[in-house]
């Protein structure tokens, strides 16, 4: 591989200091002023550079893909979620993907126990009737939640987020309860104190809380169906931090205006950044809370993040295997 400075092009702006070092390190393009590139600007760029940094705003489709030209070598997202890009097309091309995993884990719990918190204590309606100057004084049956020490919560998905939110909740006194496609080891379960569901349907009719932590896949595309979110209690509350497409967003929204769900909190919707009206009036009705993206959005992760995509086309352009490859589903 040659030894002059790779050609870097970032879809985004990024923290200064990652920025900084990429120009450093890299003949590195940035976007200043952090307008999302539109789809002929990305065609411009993927016939251009011998690395794409782009974000989840980037759809790095087949037919995006298709257009780059012979010296695109490697695309390294930043982020952890690699469905904005086609990584069998890539792989097709002979084109590397890779992502930034571990540096977004604990961030991301943080905010899905915050979001349980949120939505089981009503901590956005107290705050905005405060705000409001609508407070006229303590009272003994005004804005009273639900406990969540003694509850249950479902975990979607039992990865490196899931693992660190059950690690949390356990400490809230949650009792907990997964499905994935593997059994966790027998060292995580007795860990957790945590039981196993094979079957989705049969753990999503018990739960208070269900929280889903795996990625979007074609296989996970509304995961939570219309008929799954129909198996829920009327007390159950939804927290997604991971995508919207994992979740019937219609079939939510219509579940809790009708009081079959008690609650969601979510971090993610399934059109972003368009998010439904209804789902705001939900919001201003307390039955919701809902938040911008914001998951990861800590400076300590994404400056790691930063870092994690530096490693990772140095590693390349230095000849060896860039260590967060993401490989095509299937292969
Ligand atoms: C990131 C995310 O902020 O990494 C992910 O998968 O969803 C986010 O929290 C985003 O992807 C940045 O590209």
């Amino acid at each position: 591989m040659s030894r002059s400075k790779p050609v870097v092009i970032v879809t985004r702006k990024l923290p200064d200091a990652v920025e900084t070092r990429m120009r450093e390190l890299f003949d590195t393009t940035l976007n200043l002023d952090d307008k999302p590139m539109s789809q002929a600007a990305l065609v411009k760029a993927v016939g251009q550079a011998q690395v794409l940094v782009p974000t989840v705003t980037d759809r790095i489709d087949a037919a995006l893909i298709g257009q780059a030209g012979e010296q695109l070598k490697l695309i390294a997202n930043f982020g952890n979620g690699v469905d904005n890009i086609d990584v069998a097309a890539a792989a097709r091309k002979g084109i590397a993907v890779t992502n930034t995993p571990n540096v977004l884990t604990e961030d991301t719990a943080d905010m899905t126990m915050g979001l349980m918190i949120a939505v089981s204590r009503r901590l956005q309606e107290g705050g905005q009737k405060l705000a409001s100057g609508n407070w006229k004084g303590w009272s003994p049956t005004w804005m009273l939640g639900h406990r969540i020490w003694g509850k249950r919560l479902g975990i979607v998905g039992m990865g490196r987020i899931g693992t660190a939110l059950a690690r949390r909740a356990r400490a809230f006194g949650l009792s907990i309860h997964y499905h994935n496609r593997n059994k966790a080891s027998e060292q995580v379960e007795e860990e957790l104190e945590a039981t196993y569901w094979e079957s989705l349907d049969q753990m999503l009719a018990r739960m208070d809380f269900i929280s889903v932590n795996c990625p979007h896949t074609p296989a996970t595309f509304h995961l939570l169906s219309k008929r799954r979110i129909a198996l829920m209690q009327p007390e159950a509350v939804i927290i997604n931090t991971a995508r919207g497409e994992l979740i019937d967003e219609d079939a939510m929204i219509t579940a809790l205006e009708q009081g079959k769900l008690a609650g969601a909190g979510l971090d993610v919707f399934e059109h972003e950044p368009a998010v439904n009206e209804r789902l705001l009036r939900l919001s201003e009705q307390g039955k919701a809370v809902i938040l911008p993206h914001m998951g990861s959005a800590t400076i300590e992760g994404r400056a790691e993040m930063g870092d994690r995509v530096i490693i990772n086309i140095r590693t390349m352009f230095d000849g060896h295997r860039p260590p967060d490859r993401v490989l095509p589903i299937d292969s």
